[in-house]
């Protein structure tokens, strides 16, 4: 890593600041995914992507720029991705999933706010983040309040595009929101200087359908008992596909699905938990919080599908190819993103039903709902969620956390008598 100084010095890293936190990584790393037993060999690609986390990849997009594209960084799953690379972009996730610079930070927003909204304003006012830095364009979103507000302060450092995203999904709805997909386009264009065509969008669906499918072939592959890969693996891996470039994230992932397909027939699962399946339902899980999946791995059981932004939220469905010109592409991409079921949505029953569907799909023993501490969405919905899961009588553990490692051993003893009643009934 020593080898990329001097870009981060051009990035206006804080390379002392930065140093600390690429101390920081690689111990937790080995401690919590290089620590499994008897991982499939195609999880090396992803050990080596994540070893060149501030390496390898922002030299792509350094390069990317020097050849005048664009890279534009955003922060939920409702941003459309097709456009940006139709725009000659490269699109990166810059949700982070660490505690930095929280005295800093808190001179910006309230104590009593989302870790994952902190933590970024904190990766952004330390300078440690070379994605943030590369970017040409942050898009953002008005999805709960504290993002929709924290965007205004974002916009003081850098340049900000918010997308209005409505809250509910009538017609009314779902012509804003088309109306703000042909925003997008038109900003992107005006940064890039040219026309998205056709051809080019057309060529950009294909490719993050192309991502999704693969990723999807993974999750399909959790369905297997004995699991052939981990909770934690998987979720590296879904994690890695915000920002790595997607084709070669899709060739990847279908090369270790290869594997796990054949370990699968030969009945080699992974070392360690095999039971019980827990499905993990709630806020995503940016890069490097992996403490919540590391806690249930390490206490006998497998996370086998996570209901989340950093799981088959993010690519459960596809855009629909058939359009024939550009109108039809956008309208296709308006009703593919607008499908997606966060909990910002009112009402949101497409969520309640898609985690019964998964509980059935992926012989889940019980669901454990991560919460992010002061993240209204989802702390609220949580209570129809686990009102339905009752009525089926599905066991249902509700945690909230935040970043910090203080509430390890609590989450654990919660974690472990979860296991213990599920494993002794
Ligand atoms: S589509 S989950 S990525 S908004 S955890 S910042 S909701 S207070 S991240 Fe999200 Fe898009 Fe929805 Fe997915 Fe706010 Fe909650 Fe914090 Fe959150």
């Amino acid at each position: 890593m020593s080898d990329y100084r001097e870009m981060w010095e051009k990035l206006g890293l804080d390379l002392q600041a930065h140093d600390g936190l690429l101390e920081i990584l690689p111990p937790l790393y080995r401690e919590t995914i290089l620590s499994q037993e008897n991982r499939p060999k195609g999880m090396e690609y992803f050990d080596f992507v994540f070893s060149e986390i501030h390496g390898l990849r922002v030299k792509e997009l350094v390069d990317h720029r020097a050849q005048g594209g664009l890279v534009v960084g955003t922060f939920c799953t409702y941003v459309p991705e097709e456009l940006i690379i139709a725009a000659g972009g490269i699109c990166v996730g810059l949700c982070a999933g660490a505690q930095v610079a929280e005295e800093a930070t808190e001179q910006y927003l309230p104590r009593n706010l989302c870790a994952l909204i902190k933590s970024s304003l904190g990766f952004k006012l330390a300078k440690v983040c070379p994605y943030i830095e590369s970017c040409d364009l942050l898009v953002g979103e008005t999805t709960c309040d504290g993002k929709k507000k924290y965007y205004e302060i974002l916009g003081q450092f850098q340049p900000v595009h918010v997308m209005e995203l409505p809250q509910r999904k009538d017609d009314v709805d779902r012509a804003l929101w088309r109306s703000e997909v042909r925003r997008l386009a038109e900003r992107l264009e005006e940064l890039a200087g040219r026309k998205i065509e056709p051809e080019s969008l057309r060529e950009a669906i294909k490719v993050v359908n192309e991502k999704r499918r693969a990723l999807l072939r993974l999750a399909e592959l959790r369905k297997s008992d004995p699991p052939v890969i981990s909770g934690r693996d998987a979720l590296l891996i879904n994690q890695i596909a915000f920002y790595d470039d997607p084709k070669r994230l899709a060739e990847k992932v279908n090369a270790l699905c290869d594997e796990l397909e054949e370990r699968r027939e030969k009945g080699i699962a992974i070392g360690g938990a095999h039971r019980p399946r827990l499905l993990l339902s709630g806020c995503p899980m940016a890069i490097p919080n992996w403490k919540l999946p590391a806690i249930i791995e390490t206490s006998g059981a497998l996370v086998a599908m996570d209901e989340m932004c950093t799981g088959i939220r993010y690519f459960r469905h596809l855009v629909s190819e058939e359009a024939a010109d550009l109108e039809g592409m956008l309208d296709a991409i308006a009703d593919r993103y607008l499908r997606i079921d966060c909990a910002v949505f009112t009402p949101n029953r497409e969520r309640i039903e898609h985690i019964k569907e998964l509980v059935g799909d992926y012989s889940i023993d019980a669901v454990v709902y991560y919460a992010l501490q002061f993240c209204d969405p989802y702390t609220v919905e949580a209570f129809l969620i686990s009102q339905e899961l009752e009525k089926e009588g599905i066991p249902f553990l509700y945690l909230e956390t935040d970043y910090s490692t203080e509430d390890v051993g609590q989450l654990s003893t919660r974690v472990q008598a979860l296991v213990e009643m599920l494993t002794s009934g």
